[in-house]
């Protein structure tokens, strides 16, 4: 066996040199996790430092993102190019990427960005189920694995139980969670809050479960040995010691997140004999490091050529052009997402495409036709029964998206988006690509109320940086929307839609080929006196008022607004001329806050709702909070008439 205990200290020393030097940063999980961590990279995990993008690699997770440092360690001492030194030496600074917490670098081997508890190991569910059904795909004997580390925060996110719940019950025998039970979290011991029985917890859920010490390398390397070959998804609960090595803090929460302190830092060296100075890796060591991955040269020879193949832009293209001209003559009243589903029957079995919902799939309208349910027996299938787990299903669509092996998309109800804000937020930040469906898109569901009435959600959404919210108003432009969302690679999409049926208005008017946001819907481009916005189930609406005032004197256009985001990213010129009028009034109508459209106009020309909604049949609730075209007309004429 290999002399761990120096390889760890490796981990240990750069972790505590590099917070020391930042003045900050979480020196206890490292510290803590570095034995296992040692054991795990030099004999079990699969990857290729000189390689970081091999797609059959092992993915590593690190949930308990706050030990960071540790990741970098690691990263760094097997030898991943752009982990270098100086990235270890400028932990935490600006422009460097040993960020305080891990952020998506995929090139170098970071393969997940965690930090708020919980996600990393939902993410890794996602990463899991992807390649499995790769794996599957390919007829390769098995799936390369995902080992995740967490700790107790981890654990008692309930998060975590919804990701696990599901891995249980696919069967994902390809992931490894060891969790890192040091009993301690920032308030102190963890029988301050905790008192699960955690193997029980898992063992309840379908795992596999071993404790084991996590300080024992000989013991570490059993258990990561007998999970090799296990049917189900594995837990390796480790007890270990926070801040592993320091005398006055090992075992205390004042090891977990700020330095040791010069004194504390000399004690440690001391206690664990290692004479280095700061950053120093003795060459020895290093080049064992260096070549712990030799062991995967052979199975990186083998499996290096076999790739995956994604929708290329053209491919869409091509995809939705059909669709647009197949259902081109389509004059019904129909849902938005109804229409929605019209277009995911076009999706193929060999598409490298996952969807799902979460326990709504006959009301989001998200399973295309030929689409087989990935299960525990099927686990090459295209769509996933997320249960009623939102939370869980936004990250683990967050791990899928991060391989970059399946475009992925799921459905729920647009109120429901508040469960899933963390992950959906977290996506944005990775400028990964993940598409959520998101129906009954306002009051206008109707009977279900306000429980379930969107109001600000939509708005939570178009604030979350580096994210595109589509709201399309009937199906043409759904069909638009679905083709734009599909084509993104680097931010999340969320498509809202209707519960309720709207008519075909946009045919004639928008131009698909050149979409970009918003187009005049209805009205003369120039010379008109007023400029309406509408959004989605609103957009015939605005066109009714449009109608009624004509009849007053008073012109309008208005701009069907499909997406606010991909209209603010033309041209000022552009922008200003859509939305010009001789009035310079331009009035809004969305079925919800108001707030963000304060942008465009001032707050009494906003037609929307700064309220909960109302149990009651939909057009009823719309004529309580004054969105008919009757209140709406006379609110307008009179402003214009008085002006
Ligand atoms: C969602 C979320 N809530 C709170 C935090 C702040 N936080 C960071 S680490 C931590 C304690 C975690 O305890 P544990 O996982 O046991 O870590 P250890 O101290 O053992 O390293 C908390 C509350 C966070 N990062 N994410
Ligand atoms: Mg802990």
């Amino acid at each position: 066996m290999k002399n761990y205990t120096k390889l760890a200290n490796c981990i240990r020393f750069l972790s505590i040199d590099a917070v020391e030097k930042a003045k900050s940063g979480h020196p206890g999980m490292p510290m803590g996790m570095a034995d296992i961590a040692t054991v795990l990279f030099h004999d079990f995990l699969i990857h290729n430092p000189k390689d970081p993008n091999w797609l059959l690699r092992d993915r590593f997770v690190l949930s308990n993102g706050h030990g960071s440092m540790l990741l970098y360690s690691l990263l760094y001492l097997t030898g991943y190019k752009k982990l270098t030194i100086s990235q270890i030496k400028n932990f935490r600074q600006l422009g460097y990427i040993t960020a305080g917490h891990p952020e998506y670098e995929p090139d170098a081997g970071i393969e997940i960005t965690t930090g708020p508890l919980g996600q990393g190991i939902s993410n890794a569910v996602g990463m899991a189920i992807a390649l499995k059904k790769l794996s599957k795909e390919k007829k390769l004997s098995k799936a390369p694995k995902v080992y995740v580390f967490c700790g107790d925060g981890c654990l008692m996110e309930g998060i975590s139980q919804e990701a696990i719940s599901l891995a249980g019950h696919l069967k994902l025998n390809n992931l490894i969670l060891i969790y890192d039970n040091n009993n301690i979290s920032i308030d102190g011991p963890t029988d301050l809050a905790f008192s699960d029985n955690t193997n029980l917890r898992f063992k309840s859920v379908n795992w596999e479960v071993h404790s084991g010490k996590g300080h024992d390398h000989e013991n570490i390397y059993k258990l990561l040995k007998k999970v090799q070959i296990s049917k189900v998804p594995c837990l390796l609960n480790f007890k270990t010691t926070i801040g592993f090595g320091s005398p006055n803090k090992s075992a205390k929460a004042s090891s977990h997140g700020s330095p040791l302190g010069s004194e504390e830092v000399k004690l440690t060296r001391s206690k664990l004999s290692w004479n280095e100075k700061p950053f120093q890796i003795p060459d020895k060591l290093l080049k064992i490091w260096r070549n712990s991955s030799t062991k995967n040269l052979q199975i990186y020879k083998k499996t290096k050529s076999i790739s995956h193949t994604t929708l290329s832009n053209k491919d869409i293209d091509k995809l939705f052009s059909k669709i647009e001209i197949d259902l081109k003559d389509f004059k019904s009243d129909q849902a938005t997402r109804k229409s929605s589903e019209a277009i995911l029957h076009y999706f193929k079995e060999d598409h490298p495409i996952l969807g799902g919902s979460a326990d709504l799939t006959g009301s989001n309208n998200t399973k295309g036709k030929q689409m087989s349910v990935l299960d525990s027996m099927n686990t090459a299938g295209q769509y996933i029964h997320y249960g009623v787990r939102e939370h869980g299903m936004a990250a683990i669509m967050n791990g899928i998206a991060a391989t970059k092996i399946y475009k992925t998309y799921s459905g729920t109800f647009l109120s429901f988006a508040d469960y899933m804000k963390p992950s959906l937020r977290l996506a944005a930040l990775m400028k990964i690509n993940p598409i959520q469906v998101f129906t009954h898109d306002s009051i206008g569901l109707g009977e279900d109320g306000p429980t379930h009435q969107p109001i600000e959600q939509i708005n939570m959404l178009r604030l979350i940086p580096n994210s595109y919210v589509f709201r399309p108003c009937d199906l043409k432009e759904t069909i638009v929307c679905w083709r734009e969302a599909l084509k993104i690679k680097d931010a999340p999409s969320f498509i809202c839609l209707s519960r309720q049926n709207l008519p075909q208005i946009s045919n004639k008017k928008l131009d698909s080929k050149k979409f970009k946001g918003a187009y005049v819907i209805y009205g003369p481009k120039i010379n008109n006196d007023i400029t309406i916005i509408a959004t989605g189930s609103e957009v015939p609406l605005a066109v009714n008022v449009a109608v009624r005032i004509r009849g007053d004197g008073i012109i309008a256009k208005v701009i069907s607004m499909p997406s606010t985001s991909v209209f603010e990213k033309q041209s000022k010129t552009f922008n200003n001329n859509l939305l010009k009028s001789k009035s310079s009034e331009t009035f809004v109508i969305e079925a919800g806050s108001t707030m963000y459209w304060n942008k465009y106009t001032k707050y009494e020309n906003i037609f929307g709702l700064d309220n909960f909604g109302a149990s009651a049949p939909g057009n009823e609730v719309f004529r309580k909070f004054g969105l008919t075209t009757e209140i709406i007309s006379n609110k307008i004429i009179r402003k214009i008439k008085t002006k």
